[in-house]
């Protein structure tokens, strides 16, 4: 019946996309033996991180709405060098759900790799609505690995982060590695990279690190076997005092990490997306708990 009210108002609404179907075509992606560490989780998180935290609580724009890092101007900036690999990749997950926008698959896919690598629930909304080319941020809104604590904050905190969001969402580190063609830094932070722990943590106080002495830019080694790698900005959450009342805390209390990694991660993920776009927080369920 065209005249029941409810008809009218289901037929307006947007297409409904079922977000766990898509959690779950791209959990099943994750795992390539043939590329880097044998997962995507995390170049994917780096992409949810990349497409969130050029956000300016002064002016209100940049953040993940509007997926801008599809074109030119923002996908050349030099931090985002490589995430093509993160991009291109979704890309196959965008064909197969098409009504779900670039802005919303980004972040979920960085919601996906977190969980699906161990770490915990976060929570996400839908609702992000894809931008074009004027809405790019301008270069040099994300952190550089070889600058110092005044560097990290003057940084997070134009997005509205403070020290305790600072060092739990560097934690993420736990997962991926450097590449020379990318960044130009080289290895992984810890001997599992494709695990999400508080093992970044738990290494940056037990491990002896040393400066790396070779032609890339300057970053730290481990002294044990020199496999792993810190970046300057690593090595600042154990030697400003602020940062580091929280880093010891995580690298000995990995429920505190994760809890407190979820909340700054989802409000990443969030920032600059207006209220009345979001959805009520979206159940999704890691595989290991769905019912069989
Ligand atoms: Zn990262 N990050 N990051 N980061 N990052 C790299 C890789 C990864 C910094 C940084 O310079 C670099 C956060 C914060 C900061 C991830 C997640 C998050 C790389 C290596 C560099 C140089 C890129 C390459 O060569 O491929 C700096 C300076 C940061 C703050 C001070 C935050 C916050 C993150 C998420 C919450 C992840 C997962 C990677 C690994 C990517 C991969 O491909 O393996």
């Amino acid at each position: 019946d065209p005249n029941d009210a409810r008809t009218v108002k289901d037929a307006a609404s947007p297409k409904q996309v079922d977000y766990q179907a898509v959690y779950n075509a791209i959990a099943e992606s994750l795992e390539d033996e043939k590329y880097d560490d044998g997962s995507y989780g995390p170049v994917l998180v780096r992409l949810a991180w990349h497409c969130s935290g050029t956000y300016d609580k002064n002016t209100g724009n940049g953040g993940s709405n509007g997926a801008t890092m599809r074109f030119a101007p923002e996908a050349n900036h030099g931090a985002n060098a490589g995430l093509e690999h993160a991009r291109n990749h979704l890309e196959k997950i965008k064909q197969r759900f098409p009504e779900i926008t670039y802005s919303d698959l980004w972040t979920l896919a960085g919601v996906v790799a977190i969980q699906e690598l161990g770490g915990p629930y976060v929570p996400w909304r839908a609702g992000r609505k894809d931008g074009n080319v004027e809405n790019c941020t301008p270069d040099g809104r994300l952190p550089d690995g070889d600058k110092g604590a005044d560097h990290i904050r003057h940084i997070f905190y134009r997005m509205g982060m403070d020290d305790k969001e600072i060092v739990a969402l560097s934690g993420a580190h736990a997962l991926g590695r450097c590449h020379t063609d990318r960044s130009g830094f080289d290895g992984p932070w810890q001997y599992a990279p494709t695990t999400f722990s508080n093992e970044y943590f738990r290494l940056l106080f037990d491990e002896k690190w040393q400066e790396r002495k070779w032609n890339g830019p300057p970053q730290f080694e481990n002294k044990t076997d020199k496999s792993l790698m810190m970046l300057r900005t690593d090595m600042a959450l154990t030697t400003d005092p602020a940062f580091r009342k929280y880093s010891e805390k995580y690298s000995k209390d990995e429920g505190a990490f994760f809890s407190d990694f979820s909340s700054a991660f989802s409000k990443l993920l969030h920032l600059g997306v207006p209220s009345a776009q979001l959805s009520e927080p979206v159940s999704l369920k890691k595989v290991e708990d769905q019912a069989p």
